[in-house]
C-alpha cells in the first residue's frame, strides 16, 4: 500500500528522495498548497537538482490529510483538470507531516527549529491570521491569541506557533527564518508581519526587537484555482492512477502563477526555475490579482448562488453574468489598479476563459464562504477608489448587496442557506435584529471590522448598496445582473 503511488501510470518522483533537505515547514496542508508550491518545490527537485523538501504541518483542521500523507509514505498525487482531459504527477517533495494536536506542538516548534530550516511558509485562510481586515491588525481580543498570551510555550494559533518557534531559534542561537503567507490578502506580508510582531511584542519586547531585526516577511501573489476535494474528485483521480487510491490527491486547474517578493533572511529555491517571477515590489500583482480575479469571484458566487448556480462555470453559460464580470474587472476594478505594463483587457478575458472550465466544478458556495474576510481587499478598497473619485461602482455595489442578501441565510427560493463565516454570530445578531429592507443593509453596514468606520457614514455608498439591495429583493439575482448588464 505504502508505495503504491509510485506504481501509478503517471509522472512519478524521478529524483532521489531520501537527499531532500527538510528546510520548509509549511502551515496549512490544505488543498492549495498541495496544489501550488509543492508542485514548484516537486518540478524543481525533478528538473534542477533542487534538495528543498518540506515538513507539512496542519494545525487546526486538516487531521485526515496528515494521517493520508503518512500512511502513503509521504506521496500523493496533484491531478490537472481541462476539458480537453487530465493529467497527474506524484509529488514527492514532502519528508515529515505532523498534526499539532496528535502529534503535539512541541513536536511541531522543534520541526520549525531545526537549523536547516530557512522558511515557514503559510496557506491556513485569511480567517486563521486572527486579524481585522479592515486594518491589517491583530485581533487581540480572539480566543485563539488570549490562549497563546496565556501560554506563549504552547500556542495554538499560527502567529503565537511562529512566535515561539522563533523564540526558541533566538534562545538557541540559530538563524531565524523567513515568514512567507501565501494566502490571499493584500500585502500578506505585511498582514503577517503585523499579526506576528503584534503577539511578540505582547509577551514579550525583546523577542518582538529580535524577530523585527531578524526576520522577514515577503509578500506573495499566489494564484491557481483549487476546489475543494469532493468523492467525485477522488473518484476521477483514482480512475487517472489505474485504480490506486489517493485519499491526500488534490486536483485543480492547469494553470499556476506565484510572484514573490525577493527578500529571503536565510536563503530560498530557485523558484524562479519553475516559472515563479521574484520581484522587488508584488503589490501591484497582489492588487490585480486580488481585485480583478477574486473580486468577480466574490462577485460571481454571491450572485450565482442566489441565482441557483452551483459553480462559477454555471455563471459563465449565462451572458448577463459574463458581460457583468467582464464590466467589474475592466470598468471598476482595473482603473483602481498601480498595475504597469499588463495588458488587462487580455488578463480579464484570460480568467473568464479559466472561469468557463467545465471540468472544475468550483464551488459558488466554497468562494461564498468567510466574505467577512474577503471582501475589503476584493471590493471596497475599490469602492473608496471610486468614492474619491466621483466614479461608477455600480456592480461592486450590486456585489456586496448580494453578499448582504447571501448571509441573511435565506435563498430566493425560501431555502436555508449554509452561511460559513468566522463572524457567523456577529452575522446572524445583527440579521436577526434588523427588519428586512433598507435597516439590515444599515445594520450589515455598521460591522466595523469589515467596513471600517468611514465607508457606512458615505450617503453615496450606503444608497447605492441600499437601492441594489432593495432590487435584489424585489426582482432577485438573475434580473438584477441582467438590469445592471442594460445599464452599461
Ligand atoms: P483548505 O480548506 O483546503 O485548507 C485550509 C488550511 O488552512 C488547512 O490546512 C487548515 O489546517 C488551515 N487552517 C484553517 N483554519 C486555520 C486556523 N484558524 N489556524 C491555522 N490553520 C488553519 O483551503 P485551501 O484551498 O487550501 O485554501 C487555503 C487558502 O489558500 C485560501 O484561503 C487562500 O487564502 C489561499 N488560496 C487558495 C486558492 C484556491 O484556489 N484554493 C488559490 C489561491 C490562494
Ligand atoms: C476564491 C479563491 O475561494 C475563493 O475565495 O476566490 O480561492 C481563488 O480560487 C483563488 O484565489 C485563485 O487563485
Amino acid at each position: 500500500m505504502k508505495q503504491n503511488l509510485l506504481q501509478a501510470p503517471v509522472a512519478v518522483p524521478t529524483y532521489d528522495r531520501s537527499k531532500l533537505v527538510t528546510r520548509i515547514v509549511h502551515l496549512g496542508f490544505g488543498a492549495f498548497h498541495r496544489a501550488h508550491q509543492a508542485v514548484y518545490a516537486d518540478i524543481l527537485a525533478t528538473e534542477h537538482g533542487s534538495d528543498w523538501g518540506y515538513c507539512e504541518v496542519n494545525l487546526i483542521g486538516g487531521e485526515q490529510l496528515i494521517k493520508d500523507l503518512k500512511a502513503q509514505d509521504m506521496l500523493y498525487s496533484v491531478s490537472e483538470m481541462a476539458a480537453e482531459g487530465w493529467s497527474s504527477r506524484v509529488i514527492g517533495v514532502a519528508r515529515r507531516a505532523l498534526y499539532a494536536e496528535s502529534d503535539g506542538i512541541n513536536t511541531v516548534l522543534e520541526a520549525m527549529a531545526q537549523p536547516e530550516i530557512a522558511i515557514v511558509s503559510i496557506t491556513i485562510t485569511e480567517k486563521g491570521y486572527c486579524y481585522q481586515p479592515a486594518t491589517g491588525t491583530l485581533i487581540t481580543e480572539h480566543p485563539l491569541i488570549q490562549h497563546d498570551i496565556a501560554n506563549p510555550a504552547a500556542p495554538k494559533s499560527a502567529a503565537g506557533t511562529i512566535v515561539q518557534a522563533l523564540r526558541l531559534r533566538r534562545d538557541r542561537g540559530l538563524k531565524a527564518f523567513t515568514v512567507m503567507s501565501c494566502d490571499n490578502m493584500p500585502e500578506n506580508g505585511h498582514v503577517t508581519r503585523n499579526v506576528i510582531l503584534g503577539l511578540a511584542r505582547i509577551q514579550d519586547a525583546d523577542l518582538a526587537d529580535w524577530i523585527a531585526a531578524n526576520v522577514s516577511f515577503p509578500s506573495t501573489m499566489v494564484d491557481r484555482i483549487v476546489p475543494a476535494v469532493t468523492p467525485e474528485t477522488l473518484e476521477k483521480i483514482t480512475q487517472l492512477l489505474g485504480g490506486i487510491q489517493d485519499p491526500a490527491g488534490v486536483a485543480c486547474e492547469p494553470f499556476r502563477q506565484w510572484v514573490i517578493e525577493d527578500n529571503f533572511v536565510n536563503g530560498r529555491p530557485e523558484w524562479e526555475k519553475a516559472g515563479a517571477e521574484l520581484v522587488n515590489d508584488v503589490l501591484p500583482f497582489e492588487e490585480m490579482k486580488l481585485r480583478m480575479l477574486n473580486g468577480s469571484h466574490s462577485f460571481l458566487a454571491y450572485l450565482g448562488y442566489l441565482a441557483g448556480y452551483q459553480h462559477i462555470n454555471d455563471c459563465m453559460q449565462d451572458d448577463n453574468y459574463v458581460i457583468a464580470a467582464r464590466h467589474l474587472m475592466l470598468n471598476e476594478q482595473a482603473p483602481t489598479l498601480r498595475t504597469q505594463g499588463v495588458d488587462l483587457a487580455a488578463y480579464a478575458d484570460s480568467l473568464l476563459h479559466r472561469y468557463r472550465n467545465t471540468a472544475l466544478k468550483h464551488r459558488t458556495w466554497q468562494i461564498a464562504m468567510d466574505g467577512t474576510q474577503k471582501l475589503p481587499q476584493r471590493m471596497l478598497d475599490s469602492v473608496r477608489y471610486h468614492l474619491a473619485h466621483n466614479s461608477n461602482f455600480d456592480c461592486l455595489a450590486l456585489g456586496i448587496a448580494a453578499w448582504i442578501r447571501y448571509v441573511g441565510s435565506v435563498d430566493e427560493q425560501g431555502q436555508p442557506i449554509d452561511v460559513s463565516d468566522p463572524l457567523l454570530e456577529q452575522l446572524k445578531a445583527l440579521v436577526n435584529g434588523s427588519p428586512q429592507g433598507t435597516e439590515r443593509v444599515k445594520a450589515l453596514l455598521s460591522l466595523e471590522t469589515v467596513f471600517g468606520k468611514e465607508l457606512p457614514q458615505n450617503p453615496r455608498f450606503v444608497s447605492a448598496v441600499t437601492d441594489a439591495y432593495l432590487n435584489l429583493l424585489k426582482n432577485g439575482a438573475r434580473e438584477s445582473v441582467a438590469q445592471l448588464v442594460k445599464g452599461f
